[in-house]
């Protein structure tokens, strides 16, 4: 596993001097449980080697490509013995069950440090906290002085919520494979697990389909405002879900209908009611196009597309989006989700869809994604009664595109303007009348691009919000507190610093 990640990365040098040792309190997001222990710090050094398991290798190997890289050291990776006496042991035995599938224990010792988990997702997410316990200089891509000092303790760690997404719309503006690397390798660090990528909408189609070709070499050539576009070939996609999969993140694929459909619509005449092909188009209208719901080369499309993502989607999931069909009359949207909703499960995949999914007969695998303002809803409410889980994507709090104040450069604002604060401040678990804890199936920080235009600009927007959806997807409730979280985001600065991420300084943040 290469973990010097994509090119783009820019190459930033901490200050000079003594790299300063983070802190057990810093953690984002915060554990479970972190006892710091004094006098007990250990040092990575040239000596250091990682023992790895069958099972662990891949994480290790991640691991020691990340030290490398600003250590500048050999760190070894080797087979772990019993007993660690040395190094960093990332194990798969002797984690307690308590930490689940994704959790882990990490204990810091002058001698040891030793990461258990029951499963590689766990050891890796060990492995992002390790990260942030090492001085901001290890996210350098040169060889810097360090020391690198771990501060000493014990940490047990494991998620709220077993779902936590971040989502990037890849169809307004088209961003490129090394962009949405950068973004896996960014959301990683905060223990997000799932990438839903919306990769079609009325100004692209950003995926090769290959029984219906001109979808992506047509109806992806543009984006908003004009500017060229462009589209993942099947293999380049596959290349992202390797990657992001590499960093224990699983790719969702949006394709979006039967609105947000004018790509679509204006490549193939035949898909169009009247048979007739609408120009593309590329400002940033939302609810005008609709599929023909009484075609039957609809649905033939409809499967073909279904059938191809599914193939190269190891996942899970596919979405099918659903969301603001005003195009499409009600009763035809019913019809339509109806018979697309067994062809995702013929595919093997359970359906993820926006909300307005709640309307149609939907199996209880489907997970609706909850995108109001509002904190009820009867529709989803119904679904949750009926045994489907919500997922929560809160426009007033989790939109990345969402403005943070009225002097921000890029953004929207319909959802009101989303300040660290705002973000932060919700709990997914009993945001939303009638969906209780139980009933979340996990929460997810949607970034629609319709005013971003490259990586800087997913980076200004998403941090320093997206590390606060983060925390309120993995850490319990009981950990709540703004004046806490905000001292532990400050933390983050020198590490974005370090890292190239192009941050919004909010003055809620006590920055160091
Ligand atoms: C609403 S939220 C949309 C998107 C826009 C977004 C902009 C949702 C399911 N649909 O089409 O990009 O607002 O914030």
């Amino acid at each position: 596993v290469a973990g010097t990640g994509p090119a783009v990365r820019a190459d930033v040098g901490p200050a000079s001097g003594a790299a300063k040792v983070a802190s057990m309190q810093d953690i984002v997001p915060v554990p479970v449980t972190a006892e710091p222990a004094t006098g007990a710090d250990h040092t990575i050094t040239g000596d250091t080697a990682i023992y790895v398991q069958t099972g662990s290798a891949g994480v290790g190997d991640y691991l020691a490509a990340l030290l490398r890289r600003s250590t500048g050291y050999p760190l070894p990776v080797r087979s772990a013995t019993a007993t660690p006496t040395d190094g960093i042991s990332l194990l798969l035995t002797g984690a307690d069950q308590t930490v689940g599938s994704q959790g882990y224990q990490l204990n810091v010792t002058p001698s040891t440090v030793v990461i258990r988990a029951n499963q590689p997702a766990g050891l890796f997410a060990g492995v992002q906290t390790l990260r942030q316990l090492l001085p901001a200089a290890v996210e350098s891509t040169t060889t810097q002085p360090g020391p690198w000092q771990i501060p000493g303790g014990r940490v047990v760690d494991y998620p709220r919520f077993a779902y936590r997404g971040a989502h990037l719309d890849v169809a307004r503006h088209f961003f490129t494979v090394d962009e949405v690397k950068r973004y896996v390798d960014e959301i990683a660090l905060y223990k997000i697990n799932y990438l839903h990528l919306h990769l079609t909408d009325d100004q692209g189609w950003r995926i090769q389909i290959n029984s219906w070709p001109r979808l992506a070499t047509y109806g992806g050539e543009l984006e908003v405002g004009g500017t060229p576009g462009g589209y993942y070939t099947q293999d380049q996609y596959k290349d992202i879900v390797a990657y992001a999969q590499s960093r224990h993140i699983t790719v969702v694929p949006e394709i979006d209908m039967p609105g947000h459909t004018n790509a679509a619509l204006a490549s193939y005449a035949e898909l169009n009611c009247n048979n007739v092909a609408p120009p593309r188009r590329t400002d940033i209208q939302v609810g005008y196009s609709s599929l023909c719901i009484n075609k039957d080369i609809t649905y033939k499309f409809v499967a073909d597309v279904i059938r191809e993502v599914a193939a190269l989607t190891p996942g899970p999931y596919l979405h099918i989006g659903g969301d603001e069909a005003s195009a499409t009359p009600q009763k035809d949207y019913v019809t339509f989700l109806n018979k697309v909703l067994p062809m995702v499960q013929e595919q093997g995949k359970i359906a993820m869809g926006w909300h307005d999914i709640v309307d149609a007969t939907l199996p209880t695998s489907a997970v609706p994604q909850y995108w109001q303002t509002g904190t009820s809803h009867a529709g989803v409410q119904a679904a949750a009664r009926r045994g489907n889980k919500i997922l929560m994507s809160p426009a007033n709090k989790s939109y990345l595109d969402m403005k943070y104040n009225s002097s921000t450069r890029l953004g929207l604002s319909w959802a009101g303007y989303i300040e660290v604060q705002t973000a932060y401040e919700w709990n997914p678990g009993t945001h939303m009348t009638g969906v209780t804890e139980s009933q979340v199936f996990g929460v997810e920080a949607p970034l629609w691009s319709e005013t971003l235009l490259n990586i800087a600009d997913i980076e200004y927007m998403a941090f320093p919000r997206l590390p606060a959806i983060a925390e309120l997807a993995w850490s319990p409730q009981s950990t709540h507190n703004w004046n806490a979280f905000r001292q532990r985001l400050g933390a983050q600065g020198p590490r974005w610093q370090v890292m190239g991420v192009n941050f919004y300084r909010s003055s809620q943040v006590p920055w160091r």
